[in-house]
């Protein structure tokens, strides 16, 4: 039995020697590489954070302290430490374990939202709020990563943290120089700095060993200017802000140093107040192949680059063809260049993007600027990502018609990274935006062409949504309506049943579900409509000639292209019934993307079987029974 089997939860890991500590730390890389190579996961950040996690945990009585992890996706090790040993190997399937922390499997985990920057927030509320309640003697720790340190909110809760003097928290900023690519901005030169530079430890080591030796007025010397140290500080460092902030800065120390962090937070623990502790950790450490990787430190296996024949990689190609064409065209990432697929964009015209760091707010307000002074930013962010700047988007975009594209890559149902990670809501909240465009498209080639046509809008923003992995087939219009395209009439035998407009690749399952419904005897056009707002009126005229509208997205069903649709047919007092198909307005928890749709019903078997049930509702006597469609071999199921 291993060590790390031994530990049933933090209690036993009090009363370890350093010499276990250390083994323990080895157990733990071990099982963090054996696992996430087999089931994928957050591996570099995790690698970097064992022994921070194990002085954590052996400092503070978890769950009586509260421990916030930023984002949550170097969780692994507190897993590991809090009981979750033995299902670990589950980790991220569906069922298992899930990547983040998960109130449902550990009391010792409270924050399951993965988007960064939110930590300092939710423990200055805790903080508060213990205190309030005649509890000062809990303490509050945050984990944040030096990438999840440029998010807007975390300055903001900074700001309120100064000044409540007296709130037990303690912030260990977890600085690997690191976001998915090293950290960018003034923040990261910052800490950067800090690390960097000895003169500030020198001079305090100086200060300490030879002033402190000067007989009798040694020790009042070093006492006044250990004082003065802050001053000393500026003076040498002049951006240490965090003191200036009114924060009490400790560091910067080794994170890897176990002993060291413990006897760090300790000290931080009983100075009663706010504390920033600064450790400088690796991301990836212990784990070659993760020290040696230039692109993102094994952020995550496998790596979210966007690899060849994935929907990034399409979007990726075809900005580097528009940026060729078009030196107006810029792209702004908030901190994902890599996952996106905007690096190959990026290295053919470095002047011509902005890696803004992890605050999307910024991104879109910058874009906002940028499209005012006269070019068109392509803002290419994951999908839920951008509810971070919903209101960005409306007022500082959208009410002043500004030019801008957002490029939604991970739109819909994502998998594995769970019920925050789901691009489930933009298809909605862009509906409520006056003057958005939204386009879907359904293959490669419509990523291109509706790309194109994007930029092209002057007048106002667009969207561009995809959803994560490999894109499918191509499949070519037989007729267009409006600016959509038709992809299937019924045939000649069949009567024109149903009208069945799928967003994006649902155009491809509406297809699928097209050939299922014919073995039933109905007739079923299949149209994409390429762009989901506005929703093209020619649908109206259409609807008209049906006896059934179907949609079927990747989105929420609440607000989101169905409802267009039925607003639309309502608005032109077409009184043919709707059905929306898209996912149940919940948080949907993890598993492969095939796995989530198949629980909300977006498969092709599902589709066709409600659809039969709601032709045949309307008129029995139409639709052939199943059992004569099972035995022309097309089942239903
Ligand atoms: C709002 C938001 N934007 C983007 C992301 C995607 N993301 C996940 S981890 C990460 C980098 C985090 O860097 P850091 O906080 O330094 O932690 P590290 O992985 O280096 O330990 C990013 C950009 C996110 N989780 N939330």
């Amino acid at each position: 039995m291993t060590l790390l089997e031994c530990i049933k939860g933090p209690e036993d890991l009090k009363g370890l020697s350093q010499d276990q500590l250390t083994r323990l730390a080895g157990e733990i890389r071990d099982l963090l590489i054996e696992t996430t190579t087999r089931t994928s996961g957050h591996l570099g950040p995790n690698l970097g954070v064992v022994e921070l996690t194990i002085a954590i945990h052996r400092v503070f009585d978890s769950p009586r302290d509260k421990i916030v992890f930023d984002t949550g996706h170097q969780a692994y090790v507190h897993k590991l430490l809090t009981g979750r040993v033995g299902q670990f190997g589950t980790l991220r399937q569906r069922g298992g374990l899930t990547g983040y922390p998960s109130r449902a499997e550990s009391e010792h985990d409270l924050v399951e939202n993965s988007h960064a920057s939110t930590s300092l927030s939710y423990a200055d509320g805790l903080a508060k709020a213990y205190k309030l309640r005649g509890e000062p003697d809990r303490t509050v720790v945050a984990v944040i990563g030096d990438g999840a340190l440029t998010g807007g909110m975390a300055w903001e809760a900074l700001n309120n943290i100064a000044a409540a003097k007296d709130s037990r928290l303690i912030m260990i900023v977890n600085d690997n120089g690191w976001s998915y690519q090293p950290t960018i901005g003034g923040l990261a030169e910052h800490l950067a700095a800090i690390r960097v530079n000895p003169r500030y430890e020198h001079v305090l080591d100086y200060i300490k060993t030879t002033l402190s030796r000067t007989p009798l007025v040694g020790a009042p010397i070093y006492g006044t200017l250990h004082g003065i140290k802050k001053g000393i500080k500026d003076v040498l460092q002049p951006q240490v802000m965090f003191e200036d902030l009114g924060i009490k800065y400790v560091g910067p120390i080794d994170g890897h140093d176990e002993r060291l962090v413990e006897t760090a937070l300790g000290h931080a623990r009983d100075f009663g107040g706010p504390v920033l502790l600064h450790v400088i950790t690796k991301k990836g450490l212990g784990y070659a192949e993760a020290e040696q990787n230039t692109v993102d430190c094994l952020h995550q296996v496998p790596a979210a680059g966007a690899a060849p024949g994935t929907w990034s990689r399409v979007f990726g190609d075809e900005m580097v063809a528009i940026g060729a064409r078009r030196s107006d065209v810029v792209a702004i990432s908030a901190a994902m260049l890599h996952p996106t697929g905007l690096a190959q964009f990026a290295a053919a015209f470095p002047d011509r993007v902005y890696d803004v760091g992890i605050a999307e707010q910024h991104a879109v307000t910058s874009a906002a600027g940028l499209a005012m002074a006269g070019l068109h930013p392509v803002v290419a962010i994951y999908s839920t990502f951008l509810n971070r700047a919903f209101d960005q988007t409306l007022m500082d975009v959208a009410l002043h018609q500004l030019p801008v594209t957002f490029v939604l890559d991970r739109a819909g149902v994502t998998g594995p990274d769970g019920a925050s990670h789901h691009g489930m809501w933009d298809g909605s909240i862009m509906q409520l935006v006056p003057g958005m465009k939204i386009a879907a498209p359904r293959d490669a080639r419509r990523v291109a062409e509706l790309l194109n046509e994007a930029v092209e809008v002057s007048d106002g923003p667009t969207v561009v949504r995809f959803p994560k992995g490999k894109v499918g087939g191509e499949v070519e219009a037989v007729a267009t309506l409006g600016v959509m395209d038709v992809l299937r009439e019924p045939a000649e035998d069949l009567a024109a049943d149903v009208l069945l407009a799928g967003a994006g690749p649902m155009a491809l399952m509406g297809l699928e579900v097209a050939d299922r419904l014919a073995v039933h005897g109905i007739g079923v056009t299949v149209v994409d409509p390429r762009w989901t707002k506005p929703v093209d009126e020619a649908l109206a005229g259409a609807a008209r000639r049906h006896r059934l509208v179907v949609t079927v997205e990747d989105n929420g069903r609440v607000g989101g292209f169905g409802d267009a649709v039925a607003r639309l047919l309502r608005d032109h007092d077409v009184d043919v019934p709707v059905k929306t198909f898209g996912l149940p307005q919940e948080f949907l928890s993890h598993g492969t993307r095939d796995e989530v749709l198949e629980e909300a019903g977006l498969t092709p078997q599902h589709l066709a079987r409600q659809i039969t049930e709601a032709v045949a509702r309307r008129s029995p006597g139409d639709v052939r029974d199943t059992a004569t469609a099972a035995t022309e071999g097309q089942p239903v199921e």
